[in-house]
């Protein structure tokens, strides 16, 4: 299996599940910006969106968007339980939708996006207090999204993480702040978190040079 992903994008949701599962795969860094993977190689060929996450699988073929990826990645462990069967992948699917739909592409594009026009910022700043409070009414009652770990929490966790990037203070939510802190104390959470950093500020650092 290959993983393209970018340091600290939504692709890390599916490193998260990875090393939730215990699973390997080749991970190939691309530059979102200039289209290129690592070895300079034209990622339009690979996903002609241009985007990460994309998957090819053993099979070699290729798979792209997060909701899919992480069922993907979560059912060829079904004994982890990422992603629950019968009634409860329906809600599984209620949640990952929210976060791609609401939260990925509504709130976070547009405050993330350099290119944005402020109207685009500023729709998405209204849009966001609804959503999060959704979040905390339900993160109030819950440990995870669903009644564990799930992919859904390893999307939710990398789409927050955005919010501190952009000095969003996630106080105003506390129920979603502890949870926030709660994932980073797991242990794959952690160590997909900290080599992505390490990614990311060296990518920086690449492109401030
Ligand atoms: N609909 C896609 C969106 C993925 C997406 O937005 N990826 C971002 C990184 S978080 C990206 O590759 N951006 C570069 C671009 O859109 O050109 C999914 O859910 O997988």
């Amino acid at each position: 299996m290959e993983l393209y992903f970018a340091p600290l994008a939504c692709s890390l949701a599916s490193r998260i599940a990875l090393y939730e599962s215990g699973q390997d795969a080749r991970l190939i860094q691309v530059d979102t910006k200039a289209k290129r993977t690592e070895d300079g190689s034209d990622f339009y060929a690979v996903n002609p969106m241009g985007q990460v996450p994309t998957l090819v699988t053993d099979e070699n073929r290729r798979l792209t968007e997060n909701v899919a990826i992480l069922q993907y990645i979560a059912d060829r462990r079904p004994g982890v339980g990422l992603a629950p069967e019968g009634e409860e992948r329906y809600r599984l699917q209620q949640w990952l939708s929210f976060i791609s739909t609401e939260l990925h592409k509504v709130v976070f594009i547009p405050l993330l996006d350099s290119k944005a026009p402020e109207g685009a910022k500023a729709y998405a700043r209204e849009k966001m207090g609804p959503r999060m409070a959704h979040l905390e009414r339900h993160l109030g009652a819950c440990a995870f999204l669903l009644d564990r770990f799930t992919v859904a929490d390893a999307y939710l966790v990398t789409v927050l993480n955005w919010a501190v990037h952009l000095k969003i203070d996630l106080a105003e939510w506390p129920s979603v702040a502890l949870y926030f802190k709660r994932m980073h104390e797991r242990p794959a959470v952690a160590r997909a978190f900290s080599e992505e950093l390490a990614l990311f500020r060296a990518e920086q650092a690449r492109r401030a040079a």
